[in-house]
């Protein structure tokens, strides 16, 4: 048995039962890949430590969870800066989407650009998140659709899984826009993306399913399809829900026990109460707020009144949120959202794992995959409370160090 030991840290567990789940003075035991123990120094069993072939001394410094971004767009071609300019220039998103460019103008350019490019372009976004400890990330095709292109993004998802070690979770989201071929005919669309889904399920390329349910997207009706046809597959749902109106987008995810709803900054009482009674996530996804200059705040006290998870996510895009930094989104759930530190790192990683449906990863518990982040600090609260920081020292992915 060989086992490698991570020694003299402050351990962030994260695990419910006192703040951060902090150990003083932690251990961490490695064996194949997962935590054999975890927990103070002291009580390590003789056994592992005799065992140890790699001891790693700490020196007091912050251990966490690896980061998981578990809401993320990270294949597409080009950038949309220019849209950024009319935006200051007093156009509104939705004018833009309107007459156009939006989703649909990234669409234009992931269809012209070839898998290899999209690689390249994705494999440096996901080099940013995982310099500053994402050590799973969950990616969602949508910008093809079209059979051919959400392949060529969903391959490019399969390709990046294990670049840097980060372990890459795919999510089909068909239903994101209508296509400019399709325009007047959304239930039509509708109809080829649900044609779509198993052909793209069998090539091994989903994970999950999502849509965007919002009056410039798809209606609820044409959602509830999208779901029907996850479920036939056995495959779990998602939901871009309420982020620019109520749509009641949150009620029909959770009929379908979604894993999570994302945004939710229109969400009301009775979505709230639906998505606690299903288990389902809220993912908060700052950036696109920020980057929106939106100005409703999403319910957090409701959430929390109703014990609703919260994660937090880059939303990583080139719309909404060209963002490709988890601490700085850490940071801006606390300064915007009013969630604690202690919260946000919550977000990115416990209930960022449930957000996924992952049980094997999110705290550092005996059992769970050995994913972990060293950082150079002391306090927990330090990964929220810096702007532009990157205090990461070392990562540990299935206990190798990447
Ligand atoms: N909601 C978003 O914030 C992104 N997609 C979505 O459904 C925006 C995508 C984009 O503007 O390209
Ligand atoms: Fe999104």
């Amino acid at each position: 048995m060989t086992v490698r030991i991570w020694e003299h840290c402050r351990a962030a567990t994260m695990q419910p039962s006192v703040p951060y789940g902090l150990v003083e003075d932690a251990a961490v035991a490695v064996r194949d890949g997962l935590i054999e123990w975890a927990g103070a120094r002291k009580e390590l069993p003789h056994a592992l430590r005799d065992a140890c072939i790699q001891l790693h001394d700490c020196g007091g410094a912050l251990l966490t969870p690896g980061l998981i971004d578990c809401h993320t767009h990270l294949v597409y071609g080009g950038d949309r800066a220019h849209e950024f300019e009319l935006r200051l220039g007093g156009a509104s998103y939705e004018d833009i989407a309107r007459q156009g460019g939006g989703i649909v103008s990234t669409v234009r350019a992931t269809r012209e650009a070839s898998e290899d490019q999209l690689f390249c372009q994705a494999a440096r976004r996901l080099r940013e998140l995982a310099d500053e400890g994402v050590t799973t990330l969950e990616v969602k095709s949508g910008y093809g659709l079209a059979l051919e292109h959400e392949r060529k993004c969903l391959r490019v998802a399969r390709r990046l899984h294990g670049a840097r070690g980060v372990s890459v979770r795919t999510t089909f989201l068909g239903a994101h826009a209508l296509p400019p071929e399709f325009a007047g005919c959304a239930d039509d669309y509708i109809g080829e993306v649900v044609r779509m889904l198993p052909a793209l399920h069998a090539e091994g390329l989903v994970d999950a399913v999502d849509a965007f349910c919002e009056r410039i997207a798809f209606s609820r009706a044409q959602t509830q399809r999208v779901f029907e046809a996850a479920r036939s597959l056995g495959l779990p749902v998602k939901l871009h829900a309420e982020q620019l109106s109520n749509s009641g987008g949150a009620r029909l995810a959770a009929q379908f026990a979604a894993l999570s709803c994302d945004h939710l900054e229109w969400l009301g009482d009775e979505g709230a109460k639906a998505m606690a009674a299903a288990g389902t996530v809220a993912v908060l996804l700052p950036g696109a707020f920020y980057f929106l200059r939106e100005t409703r705040l999403p319910p957090v006290g409701l959430l929390r009144d109703h014990g609703v998870p919260i994660a937090i996510s880059t939303d990583c895009n080139p719309g909404s949120s060209p963002c490709t930094s988890l601490l700085l989104m850490m940071n801006m759930a606390c300064t915007l959202f009013r969630l604690t530190p202690e919260e946000a790192l919550a977000g990115v990683t416990r209930n960022a794992a449930q957000a996924l449906g992952l049980a094997d990863r999110g705290t550092l518990a005996a059992g769970l995959r050995a994913d972990f982040v060293l950082w150079d600090a002391k306090q927990p609260a330090q990964l929220a409370y810096a702007i532009g920081a990157n205090p990461r020292r070392q990562t540990v992915i299935e206990g190798q160090v990447q």
